[in-house]
């Protein structure tokens, strides 16, 4: 029983490496193999998450295009930085008057504004005053 026991089970000897028969080595190797794929797995697994946190406290992103900000209302906690992003064709602001002001934004370009104070900012592009947006800081 023991006899089987240690073939059913090579390495259960394996730490010491005298007499160490080939098909242990080759178990040793993919055992090792073995843990710094899982290593290298986690250290991914834990940068991606890493940048997810990052990227979902780091998405707070509007957007404008057709004349209208996305999404009309954005919530984000009080530090955040928000960048509005211009995806349409012509210039567009986004402005609070005595809060904050991106002036004009060009094309394929943004602006990112830091929401220090918690409330709820109304704003509005300047050069098209229907289009009206609201960040509201918790
Ligand atoms: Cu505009």
């Amino acid at each position: 029983m023991a006899a089987r026991i240690a073939s059913v089970n090579p390495c259960a000897a394996a730490t010491v490496s005298r007499g160490m028969t080939n098909s242990m080595k080759r178990n040793r190797f993919l055992v090792l193999g073995l843990a710094v794929a899982l290593a290298i797995l986690a250290t991914v697994a834990l940068r991606h998450s890493d940048a997810g946190a990052a990227t979902a406290s780091a998405a707070k992103s509007v957007v404008i295009r057709d004349f209208a900000f996305h999404p009309g209302t954005l919530k984000v906690k009080r530090g955040a930085r928000v960048a509005f992003t211009n995806s349409s064709n012509v210039t567009h602001t986004a402005t609070k008057g005595g809060a904050f002001d991106t002036r004009g934004i060009a094309p394929g370009k943004s602006a990112t504004v830091a929401f220090n104070k918690r409330g709820t900012f109304a704003y509005h592009c300047k050069i098209h005053p229907f289009m009206k947006g609201k960040v509201v800081v918790e």
